[in-house]
């Protein structure tokens, strides 16, 4: 059975629960609380010595690591692979967006502001700094989903689960969403997708002690 290593309300951790979701893959979560540091443990570094979640562990024992190879390992052979290179491509080149424009900023900005709210005000230079960042990924995002449905014109896709991850949780980092008319459709659009699951219900259900 595959296995998602995953901590609570985590973006990266939601992305190959939802794919895995949306693909009916069989899995079962085993909760890891990174605020406890139990990423660290021994046990769990025997399992992951890299220390971070998600980390899936696939039918065959294989570990995989970074949530969006985790998407393109989960959505070989299924409709949430484009299909033509250059589309494949595409969504790769947005993947890579995500960890290095938006992910990088919205994912502390968010820890600091909504996850650790005791810290905000300690973390306000540098949630400010996060923000702005933020914002300019947001904007280039934004521009590109105007007219759009979906990141890609191909249709629904990993590259969709990956952007949305961290951006639909704007709000949550302090940015606001009204700001991104464009990814606010968007993101209205995803979550209409079928088996679409809300990132509030991660390992409500299949969860077990890890
Ligand atoms: N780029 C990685 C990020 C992994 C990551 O940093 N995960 C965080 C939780 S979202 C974590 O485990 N933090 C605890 C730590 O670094 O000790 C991915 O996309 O999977």
């Amino acid at each position: 059975m595959t296995k998602l290593y995953a901590c609570l309300g985590s973006g990266n951790c939601f992305k190959p629960w939802l794919a895995m979701h949306q693909l009916g893959h069989p899995f079962e979560v085993v909760l890891i609380d990174v605020l406890k540091g139990e990423q660290k443990s021994p046990e769990y570094l025997a399992i992951n010595p890299l220390g971070v979640v998600p980390h899936l562990q696939t039918d065959t024992g294989q570990g995989i690591g970074e949530s969006n190879a985790m998407l393109w390992y989960l959505a070989e052979g299924s409709y949430l692979m484009p299909t033509t290179r250059e589309a494949r491509a595409e969504a790769l080149q947005w993947m890579y967006f995500e960890q290095s424009k938006l992910e990088p900023f919205i994912s502390p900005a968010r820890f600091f502001t909504t996850i650790l709210p005791d810290q905000r005000e300690a973390r306000a230079a540098d949630i400010k700094t996060w923000q702005a960042s933020a914002d300019i990924g947001l904007s280039r995002l934004d521009a590109h989903l105007e007219n759009r449905e979906f990141m890609l014109d191909t249709g629904y896709s990993i590259a969709d689960i990956a952007t949305f991850g961290y951006v639909h949780v704007l709000e949550e980092a302090g940015l606001n969403m009204a700001d991104y008319p464009a990814i606010a459709h968007w993101v209205n659009s995803v979550a209409q997708t079928k088996g679409f699951r809300p990132l509030a219900e991660l390992g409500q259900a299949e969860s077990k002690a890890a």
